[in-house]
């Protein structure tokens, strides 16, 4: 089929983190790439207007199918996500639209294209003409429509609700390996540097075990340190959390205070976990090979965009295309 556009929205429950399951929901279809992402929009409610504010954000996909198909895609994900039909233009959990579908058309009971409130709809049209200004939409680019729409009280998320907002650090051996028995590979001064000065001032988000494995259990000075564990109750200077959800939860506070950039910083299981979030990994490259029992997740959907050489070992830094 080719190219197309979705819309998403949610206005219930934990909003950012809905929608950014919807989004990995979509990219782990075989026959679907999100090939590029607006930001979260917070948008007053329209049509029916006593409901919560919404988060909105459009897509755009390949997709290697009919248009039907696409949205049966996205109907099965918004009733994965909880999605209960109640009212018409009523809140929800999730809300994915198709929009547009590149060459094509369409006016039947369970789709109508280009989507038929698309160019007098200001919380479809910001994200979208974001993505896609120039897009052709009924004899007018997306862009030209946002200039005749009412853009009022439509903002960009302030809160936690980029579709991306982790940065992962990790070191490498040539393997691919960054722990054994519960330790890092070997101690590199000059990328423990690079570390303390790339997540300076940051959040850490880290597994159990990683924590455990900090000189004296003590937090990271100058950053606030996250721990990400099923079963931990506390530890001094440390904020735990058990889930996803809470982990949002709290770095939502915390960058609402003061924005700052968010950093997983392993072991394995918390790079896996936060994969999906994350839009850039600083990889260190480490000459040799330890004899691993722990390796990095590998990069899918990433390119590298940067490498320096340093005395001892290599820098890169990866970025989500
Ligand atoms: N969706 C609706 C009705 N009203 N208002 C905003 N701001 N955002 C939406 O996604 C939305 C809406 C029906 O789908
Ligand atoms: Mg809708
Ligand atoms: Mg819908």
């Amino acid at each position: 089929m080719g190219i197309a556009y979705i819309g998403l929205g949610s206005n219930l429950g934990n909003r950012g983190e809905t929608m950014r399951a919807a989004l990995r929901r979509m990219a782990e279809h075989p026959h679907l790439r999100v090939e590029r992402m607006s930001h979260f929009y917070e948008t007053p409610p329209w049509g029916k207007t006593d409901q919560p504010l919404f988060l909105n954000a459009a897509a755009c996909i390949s997709f290697d199918g009919s248009a039907h198909e696409l949205l049966g895609v996205l109907q099965r994900t918004e009733h994965e996500l909880g999605r209960v039909r109640h009212e018409h233009w009523g809140a929800r959990t999730i809300d994915l639209d198709v929009l547009h579908v590149e060459g094509a058309t369409c006016a039947d009971a369970a789709l109508r294209l280009p989507h038929p409130y698309l160019t007098e709809r200001a919380f479809v049209l910001v994200p979208l003409a974001e993505i896609a200004p120039n897009l052709m939409v009924h004899g007018q680019s997306a862009a030209a429509w946002l200039a005749a729409a009412d853009t009022e009280g439509i903002v960009r998320a302030r809160e936690l609700s980029e579709p991306y907002p982790v940065e992962l650090i990790a070191a490498c051996d040539e393997e691919g390996g960054i722990g054994r028995a519960g330790q890092l590979l070997t101690d590199c001064p000059e990328d423990m540097a690079h570390f303390r000065r790339t997540t300076m001032g940051g959040i850490l988000v880290m597994g159990r075990r990683t924590m455990e494995s900090l000189p004296g259990r003590r937090p990271l000075a100058g950053r606030e340190n996250v721990v990400l564990s099923r079963t931990m109750e506390r530890a001094e200077g440390f904020h735990i959390v058990h889930d996803l959800a809470e982990l949002w939860s709290l770095l939502g506070t915390m960058t609402h205070s003061m924005p700052r950039p968010i950093f997983a910083v392993g072991g394995v299981e918390c790079y896996r976990t936060l994969l999906p979030y994350t839009r850039r990994a600083y990889i260190t490259r480490l000459p040799g090979a330890y004899g691993a029992d722990v390796f990095l997740p590998p990069l899918e959907g990433f390119a590298l965009t940067n490498s320096r050489g340093g005395e001892t070992c290599m820098f890169e830094i990866y970025e989500r295309v």
